[in-house]
């Protein structure tokens, strides 16, 4: 039987376990990326665990979330990321480079590799033929220090394309089709692997487009193969080395196939506030429209902001509409420049920003209340704009120009015969030049000598092994599809105390109920319960840790999404499914308890669970968790577990986490 294009990567990098869906495997990392919202947590995970030099080829720490600076706390937190970069052997992209995904892309995705990071959109790379994969900052701080990454093997997917994209129709729209066709949740335990005629036509920069939203379907990651279009993009980035051809065998089985008709593709958009909730943009067309955004990981680069400057050149965006564009990287910011766009865009009326995710996650560009936002981004989960009854949708950069130009959304095509402009197409630049060299700081340029910690920079907490009885209220019953967001929003107001647990602790779930967290560090004990697909979204890992810092014992919900799940297990929460009929019925306030000796139930490998709600009833909570996952629950998470297994193997090799 042949192999699919995962299937070889994952092989080509085991070092542990078997390369079978459904089979847990451990691989070796090749590159890791963090950046400044999780990279903090995970060098004061790196240097708690006693690691002492970075074992990967590359690691990167970038500062792109929160460039404006605009507390004290978070210029500490950048300066921090530069003292561990520089002292542990990572490079350090500057505060403005761009965001990671586009200046890791830039500078050091190539095909074949495994790169982790502590960031969801990391499957960006996999439009380069890179296996990249999203997870908590805990993992990769493991991972840098040489250990293994484990997951349990996806199925594979083959979304099969074919035809070629019309006029005015975009990746985006590509990706945003399978999420009108699927959910947020379909792609949960699979990886999206691209393959068919159509893929020839689509360059590099669009497949990463693609690959980048196959996070918002839920996916562990999606890939496309490396072709003639890779090494095209690779050379003309001055990369022509990293190139090597890759695609499945011709005879590989996939555990499912969908086909894409490229040609049948119109331009799309997510109306609020869920990424699947993907309509025609002629559906929605006409609705006034305050603000437009372009930027973002997903539609950032040089490449995306190049039709929207075409667009407007010449022309002035609607009185009406505040336009701005925040592109990806530095390095788009500076061929726009050098290539005249910059300035035609600034005379058409938009406001041009730094390189930043910034808007995406409400740092900047709120959205005025009662009013309507049109994002090139990749989510729209309701009051992640900064704005709690927000409004955002999420488009092409076709879409978001037209938009722009007319003050409602607008189908570029009904723009394009009034204005009788011609589509912009995909222009791909002769050579990509750009300030990397200036702006990325290399372990040999370490300007720091040894850790800088600012006052809000608080040690990491640690939680103790699993007792023997697990027992305490439902402290909040929450509907189905509760993002990150909702846990720990990232907002500028709580994202500023991303290293300081004990006060972002204060944050957790305060926008679904106001009291939970003094209810919970008063309880000293509990469990959340939840519907289908808790925790979606993000890979931050400060979801799970604040929980755990106020005491919660576990999590009792339908179903999880799968980077939540892993970041509860690496911080001791048990993730317990229940059926429909138990969810139901358990009402918040109740007792629950496991029947069952908790850590002598988990490490035995038990799957079943004994719960008594409310001293009255008892229900079976499943516990989907292989034997390594068993250990990390018991000892009371991955970091005192791994910190016990470097002092019983003290003397070996205390400089590596494997
Ligand atoms: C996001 O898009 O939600 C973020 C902010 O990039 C997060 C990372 C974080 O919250 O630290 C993600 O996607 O993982
Ligand atoms: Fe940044 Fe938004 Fe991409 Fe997250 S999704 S990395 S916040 S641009």
């Amino acid at each position: 039987m042949g192999q699919t294009l995962t299937e070889k990567i994952l092989e080509a990098h085991r070092v542990d376990g078997t390369v079978e869906t459904g089979e847990e495997v451990g691989i070796e990392v090749d590159q890791t990326i963090a950046h400044d919202l999780t990279g903090t947590m995970a060098w004061l995970q790196f240097e708690a665990l006693g690691l002492d030099e970075v074992q990967v080829e590359v690691a990167g720490q970038h500062c792109d979330h929160q460039t404006y600076q605009p507390d004290f706390k978070v210029s500490d937190d950048h300066r921090f990321l530069r003292s561990a970069a520089g002292t542990y052997g990572a490079y350090f992209a500057r505060p403005g480079t761009g965001i990671l995904h586009q200046v890791h892309k830039e500078n050091y995705t190539a095909p074949g590799k495994t790169l982790l990071g502590a960031d969801s959109h990391t499957p960006t790379a996999g439009g380069l033929g890179c296996l990249g994969i999203g997870t908590g900052g805990l993992d990769v701080a493991t991972a840098m220090g040489g250990a293994p990454y484990y997951i349990d093997v996806p199925e594979v997917v083959n979304v099969r394309l074919e035809g070629e994209l019309p006029e005015w129709s975009t990746a985006k729209d590509v990706i945003l089709e399978l999420l009108r066709r699927f959910s947020v949740k379909f792609g949960v335990g699979k990886v999206f692997e691209y393959t068919g005629p159509g893929v020839g036509s689509l360059s590099a920069h669009e497949r990463t487009v693609i690959t980048n939203m196959g996070t918002e379907l839920g996916a562990t990651t999606s890939i496309f193969p490396s072709d003639e279009r890779t090494e095209e993009f690779l050379e003309r980035l001055g990369r022509g080395e990293d190139y090597v051809e890759l695609s499945p065998d011709e005879n590989a089985e996939y555990d499912d196939e969908v086909v894409v008709d490229l040609s049948e593709i119109e331009p799309l958009i997510a109306c609020p506030s869920m990424p699947d909730n993907v309509v025609p943009v002629r559906e929605v067309a006409g609705e006034n429209v305050d603000q437009v955004l372009v930027g973002s990981c997903t539609n950032g680069a040089y490449e995306d902001i190049l039709p929207v400057a075409k667009l407007l050149n010449g022309r002035e965006t609607a009185r009406r509409t505040e336009t701005i564009i925040a592109p990806g990287s530095k390095q788009a910011s500076e061929m726009l420049a050098r290539n005249g766009y910059t300035a035609e865009l600034m005379a058409a009326g938009v406001n041009v920003s730094e390189a930043t995710c910034g808007a995406c996650i409400g740092a900047g560009h709120v959205p005025a209340s009662d009013s309507v936002s049109v994002r090139t981004f990749n989510r729209n989960f309701e009051g992640r704009s900064g704005m709690e009854e927000d409004a955002v949708y999420l488009c092409s950069p076709e879409v978001a120009a037209a938009t722009a130009l007319t003050g409602e959304i607008t189908d570029p095509r009904d723009l394009a015969a009034d204005l009788g402009v011609d589509a912009p197409g995909v222009e791909m630049p002769e050579s990509y030049i750009g300030t990397s060299e200036a702006d990325i700081i290399m372990p040999d340029e370490s300007v720091d000598t040894g850790l800088v910690k600012g006052p809000n920079i608080d040690e990491v907490p640690l939680k103790n092994p699993m007792g023997s009885d697990l027992s305490g209220p439902a402290l909040l019953k929450m509907p189905d599809n509760i993002t990150t967001d909702h846990i720990i929003p990232a907002t500028q107001e709580v994202s500023v105390y991303r290293s300081n647990v004990p006060k972002l602790s204060e944050y957790t779930l305060k926008r679904v109920d106001e009291t939970f967290a003094g209810r919970a560090a008063e309880a000293d004990g509990g469990f959340l319960v939840a519907g289908e697909n808790y925790g979606q979204g993000s890979s931050r890992e400060h979801a799970a840790l604040c929980p755990m810092y106020l005491g919660v014992h576990g999590v009792l919900a339908q179903s999880f999404a799968r980077i939540h799940k892993a970041n509860l297990i690496n911080f001791g929460l048990l993730p317990l499914s229940v059926d429909a009929d138990a969810y139901e019925r358990i009402e918040q306030g109740d007792t629950v308890e496991i029947v069952d000796d908790a850590a002598e139930a988990v490490r035995s490998g038990q799957e079943a669970f004994t719960v008594r709600i409310g001293g009255e009833w008892e229900t079976t909570a499943r516990l989907d968790a292989n034997e390594r996952e068993r250990e990390l629950l018991v000892s009371g998470g991955k970091l005192p577990h791994t910190r016990k297994e470097f002092a019983d193997t003290a003397g070996t090799d205390a400089g590596s986490a494997d």
